[in-house]
């Protein structure tokens, strides 16, 4: 789904999903891959980690947030 799509089934005025920059992405470096986490205000709150795998940015989920001291883990699903 195209940013537009995404724009067009949203309510902005009713939820606190983001809008977009609408800023140019940057520039792909060649042999590099790009990754998101965000932050889901779902029906449960948790992260989704997206890793660019081939062009295509494969999604996890995080249910129980981030690790953030170095050696802990957290499942992804
Ligand atoms: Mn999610």
């Amino acid at each position: 789904m195209g940013l537009a799509t995404y724009r067009k089934k949203r309510d902005f005025a009713l939820t606190a999903e983001p809008k977009g920059s609408g800023k140019p992405l940057p520039k792909p470096v060649r042999g590099s891959s790009r990754f998101v986490i965000q932050k889901h205000d779902a029906s449960r709150l948790h992260y989704d980690f997206r890793l660019e795998m081939d062009g295509v940015l494969k999604s996890w989920a995080v249910p129980k947030g981030l690790p953030w001291t170095q050696g802990q883990k957290h499942l992804a699903v």
